[in-house]
């Protein structure tokens, strides 16, 4: 998580937010009521986000021509009471969780919000927790902590986290994780309506087409630095760390020293220890990520670690997308062999993953083409369609075009039209000329579909 200040802070500059602000309370209450309309409402707000810090700020996390995503929200509050934790679902679909920044939310306040105004509250690393695995609305809903959970429950007892109330000076924009639990905080000021704008945005191109630049090539990162005391036993959170910041820069790290057999059997063991939601969720996901960090660049043991995960999870589970998230193209073959494949939304969903960072070696994406383009096709579990969808979006292939597109205008579940669509804009976007004339295609079905997401 972090806090911008657009530069809109500085100095003289802050009447923007003082009108954003005024035109926001000529609605009300009424403003949550816009729902995705609220840049035609308060067009200064694209002021905010077309900012070159908030801009800048956001390209670092999600590369260039990353999408701003036609959902957004004013959310107010006045009531005494804070809400219950929760994640967001995705516009009302349930979508698997990207363990790397594929999407992010941005919330700007426009009005000082100072503790007593109730501003937004996170639970700091709680993109990791796996609680809504067991949720009443499948593997990717969206569960509910009460505030003695979250104080006493998982987040305190396992993670060491206490809900961060986000106070803040007018003109603030908060980025996020997408899956960042979060609520609205309890505002017990007699200074009226709390106002937040909440937009999200997310990632067009693979880092391998856009890297992140190295500012500076040869230092460091001294991760220690990020260590919050009585938070991080050192070392435990840092193999996910420096797995993103590779991943950002296009797997640019060196492999780890050492990946004798035994090492992978101890990493796949604390990986597969306990029920999945538990106190050990910590270590499991540091697991994932330091089984992925000693596979990179050895094809053997990315052989037998993901024989691991078909065995023991059957490619099953938040931990196996965590580790076919890291372990990038090599993987793909071995994910494609596995008959257990097009069963699990999870191993496709890692699939399209590994295939996001792929160079494009051509006859694992022609098998992956078939594969996903049959799942897309023929399976009855939308699951499995929206995760087929958005990995033939990873392929940077002109023929994935064409599922997609059959997608986007015949699927009958808009979780599965919405992503296809997104996956198109995402083909789109990777730059290869003959997918444009799809634009013209895509933009045909809009004033039929009633999914506003996707008539965006
Ligand atoms: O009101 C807030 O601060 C947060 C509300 C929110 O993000 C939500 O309801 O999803």
């Amino acid at each position: 998580m972090g806090l911008v200040s657009p530069e809109l802070r500085a100095p003289g500059q802050a009447e923007i937010h003082d009108s954003i602000y005024k035109q926001a309370v000529a609605f009300g209450r009424r403003a949550e009521e816009l729902g995705n309309n609220v840049f035609p409402a308060i067009p200064d707000l694209l002021n905010i986000y077309e900012s070159p810090r908030v801009r800048g700020a956001i390209e670092s996390l999600l590369g260039p021509g990353y999408l701003l995503h036609p959902h957004r929200y004013c959310h107010t509050s006045e009531r005494p009471t804070p809400q219950t934790w929760h994640r967001d679902s995705f516009w009302g679909h349930w979508h698997p969780r990207n363990a790397c920044p594929y999407w992010i939310m941005a919330l700007y306040f426009p009005q000082d919000t100072p503790l007593e105004l109730g501003p937004t509250e996170i639970l700091p690393r709680s993109q990791w927790y796996n609680k809504d695995e067991k949720s009443d609305r499948g593997p990717y809903g969206c569960a509910r902590f009460s505030d003695r959970e979250a104080a006493t429950g998982i987040p305190a007892a396992s993670w060491h986290v206490q809900g961060r109330p986000l106070c803040c000076s007018a003109g603030t924009v908060v980025l996020m994780h997408y899956d960042l639990w979060h609520r609205g905080g309890a505002n017990i000021s007699s200074n009226g309506i709390r106002y937040m704008f909440k937009f999200q945005f997310s990632r067009m191109l693979s880092p391998v087409v856009a890297p992140r630049l190295r500012t500076a090539p040869d230092k460091a990162i001294n991760w220690e630095e990020f260590y919050q005391d009585g938070i991080d036993e050192p070392a435990r959170m840092q193999p996910v760390w420096q797995g993103i910041w590779d991943w950002l820069h296009a797997g640019s790290s060196e492999a780890a020293a050492e990946a004798d057999a035994d090492a992978v059997k101890v990493l796949v063991t604390e990986l597969i220890q306990g029920p999945g939601q538990d106190a050990l969720d910590p270590q499991r996901v540091a697991a994932a990520w330091q089984l992925a960090r000693l596979c990179k660049g050895r094809l053997p043991v990315i052989e037998k670690t993901v024989a691991a995960l078909d065995q023991l999870l059957q490619l099953r589970g938040r931990n196996v997308m965590h580790v076919l998230d890291m372990l990038g193209p090599a993987a793909a073959r071995f994910l494609l062999q596995k008959p257990g494949l097009q069963q699990s939304s999870d191993a496709v969903h890692g699939l399209g993953r590994c295939l996001d960072m792929a160079g494009g070696d051509a006859e694992v994406t022609s098998e992956a083409l078939e594969v996903l383009e049959e799942v897309l096709k023929g399976r009855e579990d939308p699951l499995l369609r929206v995760c087929a969808a958005e990995a033939l979006g990873c392929l940077r292939l002109k023929d994935s075009a064409w599922p997609l597109q059959r997608a986007v205008a015949e699927d009958p579940v808009g979780a599965v039209r919405a992503t296809a669509l997104h996956a198109l804009l995402r083909l789109l976007t990777s730059g290869d000329g003959c997918l444009e004339a799809l634009r013209a295609t895509a933009q045909a079905v809009k004033p039929k579909d009633p999914d506003r997401s996707v008539a965006e």
